[in-house]
């Protein structure tokens, strides 16, 4: 999705789109950030459960009311969405190392932050949730890193999905070897594939373009302005950028990758629930967050109809403990 990003910039900075942000937009520089970062930029004035909840983690039950014009942000909580900590239902593992204070810096779409999102909340780990307008990023000025996901856990900072997981995996099982080379090789194929093919999949049709920037800007951090900007500028803009991303991953037919990745998948699992087994491990939790976004948009419902992995992924989302921490933090 780097990718993604590096050329989504490139394009606005041919100006081809970028007219479309001129409404609000004080300089070039700035159109290119609502460009670059409105992919998967994702936060709702009022989150509560509706329709496409499913396109959601657990943590949006929390409900969330937020002045329109964006001063005064009130947060309340859904305490039924807040689940008691049965020290026996949890892994084994998670007696060992919980972290006490873990904030996640996020776009609320973003299918690198979800990954990390479906491993805290296997493992039933507390977190609180920033989430970071894609414009300004004013919510991660004080870091260096210019990506999210962030993690900061216990004040100290984690970048990189891939790293954060294993990472914090490791202080849980300190005394296992590394994973398995299958699991490792599964991890990889998300990132180095499987994450590839999911852009020319949402922004596929000027119709599905439509959808993912309503979900991404109605559930985004963004201004009022910003909203209306980024929905329409930003679909058009991704369905142009869509179809070069589609040549540069040698993709001719991009639900045909969709539903052989889905199905690639399910051949893996090879007849087991999880990949893991009995229990999902590292590589359903990283295939499962990076489709979690898509799920329930017209890309996600179509590769559930046809393809065989529904049913895995019905598995993965009851494997999901709600999202515990229900603390949302923002501008
Ligand atoms: N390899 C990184 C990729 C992270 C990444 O590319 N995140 C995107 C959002 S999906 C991002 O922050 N792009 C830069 C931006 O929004 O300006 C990871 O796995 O965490």
């Amino acid at each position: 999705m780097a990718t993604t990003m590096r050329n989504l910039g490139r394009l606005a900075a041919t100006g081809r789109a970028a007219a479309s942000f001129s409404a609000t937009a004080t300089s070039t520089a700035r159109r290119q950030l609502i460009l670059q970062t409105a992919l998967y930029g994702s936060r709702s004035n009022t989150f509560s459960y509706a329709p496409q909840s499913r396109w959601f983690s657990s943590h949006d039950r929390v409900t969330v009311e937020r002045n329109c014009g964006g001063c005064n942000m009130s947060y309340s909580t859904a305490a039924s969405a807040a689940r008691d900590l049965d020290e026996k239902e949890l892994p084994q593992s998670n007696k060992n190392y919980v972290p006490n204070d873990v904030v996640l810096y996020q776009y609320q779409a973003c299918p690198f932050c979800n990954k990390v999102k479906a491993f805290l909340e296997y493992y039933d780990i507390p977190y609180k949730i920033v989430e970071v307008n894609p414009i300004n990023k004013k919510e991660i000025k004080w870091s260096d890193y210019r990506k999210v996901p962030i993690l900061m856990v216990d004040g100290e900072q984690m970048v990189n999905s891939s790293d954060i997981i294993d990472k914090i995996y490791k202080r849980m099982h300190p005394d296992s070897v590394s994973e398995d080379a299958e699991t490792q090789k599964w991890c990889r194929w998300v990132d180095d594939h499987l994450v590839h093919v999911l852009s020319p999949n949402i922004y596929r049709s000027p119709a599905e373009a439509l959808e993912s920037f309503d979900y991404i800007t109605t559930n985004g951090n963004f201004s009022f302005t910003e909203r209306l900007v980024v929905k329409y500028g930003g679909a058009a803009a991704m369905y142009f950028v869509s179809k070069k991303l589609k040549k540069r991953h040698n993709i001719t037919d991009e639900r045909g990758a969709l539903y052989e990745a889905a199905d690639t998948w399910v051949n893996a699992l090879n007849g087991r629930q999880y990949l893991g087994g009995s229990e999902p491990n590292l590589a359903d939790l990283s295939v499962f967050g990076v489709l979690r976004p898509i799920r329930y948009l017209k890309s996600g419902k179509d590769m559930v109809e046809n393809t065989r992995i529904g049913e895995w992924f019905t598995r993965m989302e009851n494997q999901m403990k709600p999202h515990r921490d229900t603390t949302l933090q923002g501008p």
